[in-house]
């Protein structure tokens, strides 16, 4: 008697999983867009994270430049007073900017670049990052703390 119990859950089992395979289509066609809207929490604090780990579609982000040669960067971008040492650095794709401070401020895309919050070197405050720029543009940049430190950084081909 177990056994044959036994034996018919393993065949319910099977069963089941052969049901399965059909599944997942049915269900993702079954979502429901506004219920799927309101379980999300709200995401900003996700992509703030992103943000200082590391990956935008263009704009690569490592803290305290762990793992990066000398070699690749090609600006050193640091702070002195309210202001960007330099304010119009100049890249090439893929070349890495280093960014420096150890005053209350930080290296952030403004708000002219999309998507917004494209990058940030991290918090406002003493840090050190690199940033890798992957795509080819002009982008206005910023202090997050200080309205009047800004500058322009173009990537070229
Ligand atoms: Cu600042």
């Amino acid at each position: 008697m177990k056994t044959r119990s036994f034996l018919m859950c393993s065949l319910l089992v099977v069963g089941c999983g052969g049901e399965d395979e059909n599944l997942p289509d049915a269900r993702v066609g079954g979502l429901d867009a506004a219920a799927v809207d309101a379980a999300l929490p709200d995401a900003t604090p996700t992509i703030d994270a992103v943000m200082v780990d590391a990956t935008v579609s263009s704009v690569i982000v490592t803290p305290n430049c762990t793992g990066i040669d000398n070699g690749q960067i090609a600006v050193n971008l640091s702070t002195g007073g309210l202001s960007f040492d330099i304010t119009a650095p100049n890249l090439v794709v893929g070349e890495i900017l280093r960014f420096s401070t150890t005053g209350m401020h930080n290296f952030a895309s403004d708000a002219t670049v999309a998507p917004a919050n494209a990058w940030k070197s991290g918090p406002v405050g003493s840090h050190t990052a690199c940033l890798q720029f992957t795509a080819a543009g002009t982008f206005g940049f910023r202090c997050d703390q200080h309205a009047s430190m800004t500058g322009t950084l173009t990537v070229s081909n």
